[in-house]
């Protein structure tokens, strides 16, 4: 959760306004991934000072208090060389207020102050240890032992460089985070890490970069380092070597730089598609305008350097152009968002599907015992939708998954199991720990993710990048349609040389080159659909049935509902009914109903009729043309006709249309909806 941006110059002069304007960019960005509370610190005018303002709420709120808070000439004077940090918080540890805000500091001289995200799970035992030590803590966030622990250790160990300092903090630290850490004790330098949560770091320079990867520094062995402290509650008897940069290789030294730390690409692209991924206990320090990214200790399969990735993303991607909301912009573009998906893999001529990235592994997995899927929310309805499908053509069992109910199980797991990890993000932590569990016990590890670099991304075996480009809106939408299509992609893969379902394959090959205007089709029915908002808003439930191909429709739509508009919603399998749900029928219960003419036709109009015979009046979602199935209520919805393994993509949208319309009636906060935020990466 949250969003880290940082920003460094070095050589190039910036005004402390211009700082601060990138920053706050930088923050509106990424605020999608958590929004409770923001803040800043930048250097001040006076010498050797930082200065912080925060402010409980989105980033306009802060923005108002900046324009208030730095005004005077010492603000536009350029500044060759700048360290700013900010942050846009999503609350675990004390509730969103100012004093919870980050950047959380060390002392009240504001020493070093750091922003993080992710969650420090053992930050009660380095609290009690600094209390010991005299620390007195002003937040109640476990962010700020990171600050009050990098301050100890400067004092302990003076010469130490910044790098060093954080590189003992870190050891120190359980659980997951992204740092980023500035100190007005060494200026002009900025370190960060992460492990767990998500951190790159974007370079621009005024001229082509003179390399494609920054080496990895490695820390000397454990007998020639020296100790920083052995006897902290929180660490025990760790023994914390000091590393020292080796000679071997030599970090980029670019004479005009200016660097990006950011938790995602969509918060740098504007500045420059050059950035390079963090991996877990990575520790970046640019100092003296020199990046450099070191690791304690060296595994065996270490690479010697990080790679600087050319991000294809283009800033018009992140920007809501024309409308009103990104949520909005990202159910239009699922016509197209569906063909970059398929670009490449389905060819429509020679009706074959090709998937690069699993291609390879397609023996074994087909030698599998089992498939898995396994995700998160939306993620994993994508994966209840395409369920049936996969078991029909790839004639294996499927289980279908939520990642955190998993591991809670302690699932069986065995060395000839597919597991399948579906992620937007690829950085959602359920998933992530699901995954590393499973590949602990010799699963292979296929990664659908959209964000390539992403976590999953890097620790799956092989994957598929869904293309669906970046998900802004933290209702995902247009995701959804994308995971589902590829999870088709696959299992036509998997039946490619089966004789008896090349029938079945080629209609919906067939069904997926009309899509892209199917569902141009289905958003035509935007104004038909506020019309039915506007009967719903002011409504205190919603049921959505289904069954079959469409259930997963109700439990996406559902989740919209719920996420948008704060209002109840349920998905109920329709053949659950008569178990308990109908009860809850009566002429005033807001119903919606799927019923097309699939296999399952006649059981829908069965549920149907129970409805309707309890004086319920659902809201009908048919085919085209339907008008027997449209007489059993005043008010429906006609989709185009499309095979049935595909309908789930067509009978969604109308429920991502509705969940945007009423959340707009209700004034709720369509991008941003309360309580939550875009990327989970705490458990
Ligand atoms: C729904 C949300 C949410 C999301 C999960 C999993 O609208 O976006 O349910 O799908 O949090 O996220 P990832 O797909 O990024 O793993
Ligand atoms: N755990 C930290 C806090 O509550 C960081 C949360 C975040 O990732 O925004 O302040």
């Amino acid at each position: 959760m949250c969003g880290i941006f940082a920003y460094l110059n070095y050589l190039t002069p910036k005004s402390r306004h211009e700082v601060l304007d990138l920053l706050l960019n930088g923050l509106k960005r990424l605020e999608y991934r958590g929004y409770d509370s923001t803040g800043v610190a930048i250097d001040s005018p006076q010498a050797n000072d930082i200065v912080m303002v925060k402010r409980c709420g989105k980033v306009k709120v802060l923005e108002d208090a900046i324009a208030e808070h730095f005004s005077g000439k010492e603000y536009d004077e350029p500044v060759m060389t700048h360290v700013g940090i900010a942050h846009t918080r999503w609350a675990t540890h004390g509730v969103p207020c100012e004093t919870n805000s980050h950047p959380q500091r060390s002392d009240d001289e504001n020493s070093f102050v750091v922003v993080h995200n992710g969650i420090v799970t053992n930050y009660k035992d380095v609290k009690t240890f600094l209390e010991k030590r005299g620390y007195v803590f002003e937040s109640d966030t476990d962010t700020e032992v990171i600050a009050k622990l990098v301050h100890h250790l400067w004092k302990k160990h003076q010469g130490y460089s910044f790098r060093e300092l954080v590189e003992q903090v870190i050891q120190q630290l359980e659980g997951a985070f992204a740092i980023a850490i500035k100190s007005k004790h060494f200026p002009g330098e900025c370190v960060a890490s992460r492990r767990g949560s998500p951190l790159l770091v974007g370079i621009k320079t005024k001229t082509r970069l003179s390399t494609d990867h920054i080496p990895i520094l490695y820390g000397k062995d454990e007998k020639s380092s020296q100790t920083c402290e052995k006897d902290t509650e929180a660490s025990k008897t760790k023994v914390l070597p000091r590393t020292e940069s080796t000679s071997e290789f030599m970090p980029l030294e670019e004479k005009e730089v200016e660097y990006f730390f950011a938790s995602d690409a969509s918060a740098v692209i504007e500045h420059t598609n050059r950035v390079i991924y963090l991996e877990d206990d990575d520790v970046a320090a640019v100092r003296d305008g020199t990046l450099s990214i070191h690791r304690l200790k060296k595994c065996l399969d270490d690479p010697h350097a990080r790679e600087i990735t050319t991000l294809k993303m283009e800033i018009q991607q992140i920007m809501k152009g024309n409308y009103d909301y990104f949520m909005l912009k990202e159910i239009f573009e699922q016509p197209e968002s569906v063909v970059n998906t398929m670009r490449g893999r389905v060819r429509f001529d020679s009706k074959s599907v090709v998937l690069g990235g699993i291609k390879e592994f397609i023996p074994e997995i087909k030698r599998c015992r089992r498939l898995m899927l396994i995700g998160c929310g939306t993620s994993y309805h994508s994966a209840v939708a395409t369920r049936q499908l996969l078991e029909e053509l790839t004639e294996l069992p499927v289980m279908v998954e939520l990642a955190s109910d998993f591991l809670d199980r302690n699932t069986p797991i065995f060395r000839d199991d597919v597991c399948f990890f579906i992620s937007q993000s690829g950085e959602t932590a359920d998933s992530l720990m699901a995954l590393r569990y499973c590949k602990q016990r010799g699963a292979l590890i296929v990664g659908i993710t959209n964000t390539v670099g992403s976590s999953i991304c890097r620790e799956s075996h092989c994957g598929v990048h869904i293309n669906a480009g970046p998900e802004i809106g933290v209702a995902s939408t247009k995701a959804y349609t994308s995971q589902f299509i590829s999870l088709v992609m696959f299992a036509l893969v998997m039946s490619e040389d089966r004789l008896s379902l090349q029938q079945r394959r080629l209609e919906i090959i067939q069904a997926l080159y009309e899509l892209p205007e199917r569902i141009r089709q289905v958003l035509k029915l935007d104004s038909q659909v506020q019309e039915l908002a506007k009967d719903l808003f002011q409504h205190k439930s919603l049921l959505i049935m289904g069954r079959g191909y469409n259930f997963a429709t109700c439990l996406e739509g559902a989740l919209k509902v719920k996420e948008l508009t704060y209002m109840h919603s349920e998905g109920i399998m329709a053949g659950e009914l008569k178990h308990g749900p109908l009860a809850l029928i009566d002429d005033r219960m807001p119903v919606m109903m799927i019923v097309l003419r699939d296999p399952v036709y006649i059981k829908c109009i069965n549920a149907l009729q129970q409805v309707t015979s309890r004086k319920g009046c659902p809201i009908i979602i048919c085919e085209e043309g339907d008008e027997e199935t449209k007489s059993y209520s005043s008010r429906s919805l006609e989709i185009p006709r499309t095979v049935d393994c595909l309908q789930g993509i067509l009978t969604v949208i109308p429920m991502q249309l509705l969940s945007y319309h009423i959340a707009v009636l209700r004034g709720c906060d369509v991008d941003c909806p309360r309580n939550l935020a875009k990327s989970v990466t705490v458990e």
